[in-house]
């Protein structure tokens, strides 16, 4: 793996495994000890673990980790639909399906992989995917881990077909929290959201912070480039930063709907929240030859009691 060596080999960092059901997984790690895994199922990053090892994404003890079955937790990809908006079922097909590691990608730009463990990924339609969604398309998915433990996804998602399409999309990505109550959102206050609660009614977020006491199934819109979750018992706090997205849905399914869910424990909706950096209100219209790029990156800081140290508004690397 090149741990030793002076100057870190960031392809030697990358490590092909197969999971338990046989689907093949790729890990990244960093020169610190951090590590990222991505699954051939649906392209989802199933893990992302800091320099201590402590795991930053949330998976259900009940998850199921049999195709076409997305797993409950992690970062599945939610294409060419989020949620049931659509005549496809729920979320699209892209996290069901089985992804071909992409050898010979399209350059992205020095920075998306200088310093980086990555990996790309490929997608494209099978015939099945083509007689309900009747558009040819190549999804690239970029996940990066950078020395500093910073999880980057990019997606690029091009129309080779003759006439446009378009799509919705979500990284709908689970976190691990200490306890719900505990945890706050910022970066979404005053903003518009639409509740998926209440038959997707707009409403215009009033507190100073979203906290969490029931279910709340939101998506905020025209949100800015960084939004902030902050975990008070942990001392953590999750940075967001995006391109490409303009709307954040958050979603916490509480205690009743956690109930419902074959695939999620009764009492797991206190230590997950997804917050999901999203292109759903406005759907992405590409023409033929159009290519549209959707990133996130995601940081952990050491966090006191507010994101007052992280301006909410700066554009970070590449974003
Ligand atoms: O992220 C919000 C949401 O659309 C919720 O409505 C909730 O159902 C969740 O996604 C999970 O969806 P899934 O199809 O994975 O059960």
């Amino acid at each position: 793996m090149g741990h030793s060596a002076a100057v870190w080999d960031y392809r030697a960092a990358t490590e092909i495994t197969k999971d338990w059901n046989g689907i093949d997984s790729i890990v990244l790690r960093n020169p610190r000890g951090a590590s990222a895994r991505v699954s051939l199922h649906g392209g989802q990053v199933t893990s992302w673990r800091n320099e201590q090892g402590e795991e930053l994404l949330f998976t259900s003890s009940k998850a199921i980790f049999k195709p076409p079955k997305a797993v409950r937790g992690g970062i599945p990809i939610c294409f060419p639909q989020f949620g049931n908006c659509g005549s496809l079922k729920q979320h699209g097909f892209a996290r069901n399906k089985i992804w071909t590691v992409d050898e010979n990608p399209p350059p992205l730009s020095p920075s998306d992989s200088h310093g980086k463990s990555f990996v790309d990924l490929l997608l494209k339609p099978s015939e099945e995917d083509l007689r309900c969604w009747p558009h040819s398309f190549e999804f690239r998915l970029r996940v990066s881990l950078a020395a500093d433990g910073s999880l980057t996804l990019i997606s690029r998602i091009r129309n080779v077909n003759g006439k446009p399409f378009s799509f919705s999309f979500a990284y709908n990505t689970y976190l691990s929290v200490s306890d719900i109550s505990e945890v706050r959102i910022e970066g979404l206050e005053t903003l518009d959201y639409l509740d998926n609660l209440c038959h997707k009614e707009r409403f215009t977020e009033q507190g100073d912070a979203i906290t969490f006491e029931s279910e709340v199934d939101r998506v905020y819109l025209s949100t800015p480039k960084v939004v902030a979750v902050l975990d008070h018992e942990r001392k953590r706090t999750y940075v967001i930063r995006k391109e490409g997205l303009p709307d954040v849905v958050v979603w916490n399914p509480w205690e009743k709907q956690s109930k419902s869910m074959a695939d999620f424990g009764d009492e797991e909706y206190k230590q997950m929240l997804c917050v999901n950096g999203a292109a759903i209100e406005k759907p992405v219209t590409l023409k033929p030859g159009e290519e549209w790029t959707g990133r996130l990156e995601l940081s952990v800081v050491a966090s006191t009691l507010s994101s007052e140290h992280i301006d909410l508004q700066q554009t970070s690397n590449g974003f």
